[in-house]
C-alpha cells in the first residue's frame, strides 16, 4: 500500500528526487490521486506553512519543499488533465502583480485542468493588462490568486481594468488564495470566491453554467 506520510514527510524534508519516486510508486500501486496530492504533497506542505509561521523553517527551507512538491505535482498533472474530454470552457488563472506564490494556484490549475477546462496558465506576477488580454482571448472565467494581504487589493485593480476596457460582463471573476475570504469577494465585485482547488473546479463549473 503506498506510504502517503512518507510522500508528505519528503515534501517537508525537500527531497524531490524521493517525493517523485514515492509518487511515482504510488501511482503504480493504484492509489487514488486525489489521496496521493491531498494526503501526501498537501498534507506536507501544511507542516511546512506550519514550520514558516512558528520560524522553525526559513525562506530557503520552504523553497525546496516547495520544488519537491512540484516535483510531485509533474507527475500528478498528466492524471488530473487524462480526462480527454472536450473542454468545458476556457480559464484563464494567474497569480495577482507582485505576487510570487504559485503552489495554490498550480494546484487550481491542476484540478480544472482534471475537472475538463481549458486553462490558460498566466504564471506569477501577472499584470492586469494581462488578464484582459486572456479575455478578449475567449477567457469565460479568470482566477485569481494572491496569497499577501499586500498583494491581494490588485484582484480589485484586475476587476477595475476589466472595466474600463468594457469586457467585464464577458467574463466571470474567481477569486483565492490564504487570505481572501468571501467577504472580501463581495467588497471588491467579484464573482466568486474559491476556497481551495477542489472547489473552484465546482465553482467554475456553476459559473459557465455547467453545474
Ligand atoms: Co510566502 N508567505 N512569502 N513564500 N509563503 C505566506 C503566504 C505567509 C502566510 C507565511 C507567514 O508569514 N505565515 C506570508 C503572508 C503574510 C500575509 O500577507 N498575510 C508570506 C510572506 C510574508 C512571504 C514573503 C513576503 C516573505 C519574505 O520575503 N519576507 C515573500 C513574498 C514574495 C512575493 O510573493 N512577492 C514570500 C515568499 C515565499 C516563497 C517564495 C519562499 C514561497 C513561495 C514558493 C512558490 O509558491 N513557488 C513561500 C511559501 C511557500 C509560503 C507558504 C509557507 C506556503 C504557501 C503555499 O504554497 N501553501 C505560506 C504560509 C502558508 O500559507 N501556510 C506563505 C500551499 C498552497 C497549496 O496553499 O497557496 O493557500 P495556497 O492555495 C490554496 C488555497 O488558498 C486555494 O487553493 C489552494 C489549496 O487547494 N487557492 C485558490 C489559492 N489560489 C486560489 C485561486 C482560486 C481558488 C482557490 O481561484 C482562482
Amino acid at each position: 500500500m503506498a506510504d502517503l506520510q512518507k510522500i508528505a514527510d519528503s515534501v517537508i524534508n525537500g527531497k524531490a528526487a524521493d517525493v517523485k519516486s514515492l509518487v511515482d510508486a504510488a501511482v503504480k500501486e493504484g492509489a487514488p490521486v486525489a489521496d496521493i496530492l491531498n494526503k501526501g504533497l498537501i498534507a506536507g506542505m501544511d507542516v511546512v506553512g506550519a514550520k514558516f509561521r512558528a520560524n522553525e523553517f526559513y525562506v530557503p527551507e520552504v523553497l525546496i519543499a516547495a520544488r519537491a512538491m512540484n516535483a510531485g505535482m509533474e507527475i500528478l498533472q498528466p492524471l488530473l488533465v487524462k480526462s480527454g474530454v472536450k473542454p468545458l470552457a476556457k480559464v484563464a488563472v494567474g497569480t495577482v502583480k507582485g505576487d510570487l506564490h504559485d503552489i495554490g494556484k498550480n494546484l487550481v490549475v491542476m484540478m480544472l485542468k482534471g475537472g475538463g477546462f481549458e486553462v490558460m496558465d498566466l504564471g506569477i506576477d501577472v499584470p492586469d493588462d494581462k488578464f484582459v488580454q486572456a479575455v478578449k482571448d475567449g477567457a469565460q472565467v479568470i482566477g485569481l490568486s494572491a496569497l499577501l494581504t499586500t498583494t491581494m487589493p490588485g484582484m480589485k485593480t484586475v476587476i477595475e481594468s476589466l472595466k474600463t476596457a468594457g469586457i467585464r460582463n464577458k467574463t466571470k471573476v474567481m477569486i483565492g488564495g490564504a487570505p481572501i475570504t468571501q467577504s472580501y469577494a463581495d467588497e471588491i465585485g467579484a464573482d466568486a470566491y474559491g476556497e481551495d482547488a477542489a472547489t473552484a473546479v465546482i465553482i467554475a463549473k456553476e459559473l459557465v453554467g455547467i453545474a
